[in-house]
């Protein structure tokens, strides 16, 4: 039998030593935030210090203190082992003072590119109702609400379920809720308002994506800051992997310093009191991941330069009233796959009661880049 030398041996243990220790610096930087909730064995009412540990801080908070959030554990639990967190939507509310949660999980530092990745189970039974909020990525003082997006006070990559013409006489009623962006930001095309724009999540055939309730998903975003001024920022998003939305021709920023910095958690339902919930709803949240790489690829991605702090300003409630009518004609800049749908603003009344739309009502793109709504085609019973 044969034995290496000491030294030899010896020799090895720096280089296995700094292998090891640049990989695990590679895999830190890479990672922004993780939180899983695991490390919460019992469940009950989420508290605000677990709130602090997990979420890096946020300096403010709507729904921990008011106890609509709890850690679930067991079978509730996303894969039936570890804990979840569980938001409770409380019977005939709306907003963000009575339903749901809001906080922001500021990263440890500013990047340029970023991919969001969460679990999320809508209750088995779930009434969509209109719609409601769900987390995405942000930066600066995530404007919201009345307050718009002018390319240096940040912006919001917020997603939302929606069902469109909920509760309207005459129009189909739908169970699912259907899934949109809606992000916050100072121009996509030739929107510039600054306000959310509105598009449905379709599939490779440009069918809108509906979410069923007693499952779950995962929710993946990838936000790539444009070069300022320069209209050339990327929104994707991916349900189970699929590629369900695509813009390459956001202006989130005419200002260098304004970077990726926070994971904006908001989800509550509203708009306004039309919104409201019809019975008492629950949301499953788990695996919430930040990162400068795909979470879904092995190999460390680029390592980042340096960032400029923002000033970041904070805002306690958000009262939002949605219609569907509001839903843009968006031109969208698109590769390698159909534009995303965009719909025609939804009329006030429908045609008249026992009509349907047929499925033809989708956006669609005219030769010149813009908009051209389709034509509502409302076919009788
Ligand atoms: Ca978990």
């Amino acid at each position: 039998m044969r034995f290496f030398p000491a030294c030899v041996c010896l020799a090895f243990i720096p280089f296995v030593y700094t292998t090891v220790s640049l990989w695990s610096a590679v895999a830190a930087q890479n990672t922004l935030l993780d939180v899983n909730f695991d490390q919460h064995a019992t469940a009950g009412t989420y508290t605000k210090s677990q709130l602090d540990a997990d979420f890096n801080t946020p300096p403010w908070e709507n729904g921990v203190e008011e106890g609509r959030i709890s850690i679930v554990t067991g079978d509730e639990a996303h894969g039936g082992r570890g804990a979840s967190l569980a938001v409770s939507y409380p019977a005939g509310k709306f907003g963000t003072k009575a339903t749901g949660g809001q906080w922001k999980a500021f990263l440890g530092e500013t990047v340029e590119e970023a991919y969001l990745s969460y679990r999320i189970k809508f209750k088995n039974g779930f009434d969509f109702v209109r719609g409601g909020k769900i987390p995405g990525l942000a930066a600066g003082s995530a404007p919201t609400g009345n307050r718009t997006a002018d390319g240096t006070n940040g912006w919001t990559t917020r997603m939302m379920w929606r069902t469109p013409f909920k509760g309207i006489s005459g129009w189909p009623q739908q169970l699912q809720g259907q899934a949109i962006s809606y992000a916050s930001y100072f121009r996509s095309g030739p929107n510039s308002d600054g306000q959310p724009d509105k598009i449905y999540w379709v599939d490779a055939d440009n069918d809108r994506k509906t979410l069923d309730s007693g499952r779950w998903y995962r929710i993946i975003q990838r936000v790539k800051l444009n070069t300022p001024k320069m209209p050339d920022g990327v929104l994707q998003i991916w349900l189970d992997d699929e590629l369900v939305h695509e813009q390459t021709n956001i202006v989130y920023r005419t200002v260098a310093g304004l970077k990726i910095d926070q994971m904006y958690f908001s989800t509550f339902f509203g708009g306004g009191s039309s919104w409201q919930t019809s019975k008492d709803e629950t949301i499953y949240f788990d695996d919430f991941k930040v990162s400068k790489g795909d979470p879904r690829v092995k190999t460390p991605p680029d390592l980042p330069t340096a960032d400029d702090d923002i000033e970041v300003q904070n805002s306690e409630d958000e009262t939002e009233t949605v219609l569907d009518a509001e839903i843009l004609k968006l031109p969208c800049l698109v590769l390698g796959r159909k534009a995303p749908a965009v719909y025609p603003a939804q009329p006030e009344e429908p045609e008249g009661p026992g009509t349907h739309l047929s499925k033809n009502r989708k956006g669609q793109m005219s030769d010149n880049g813009e908009t051209r709504p389709s034509v509502i085609s409302p076919i009788q019973l």
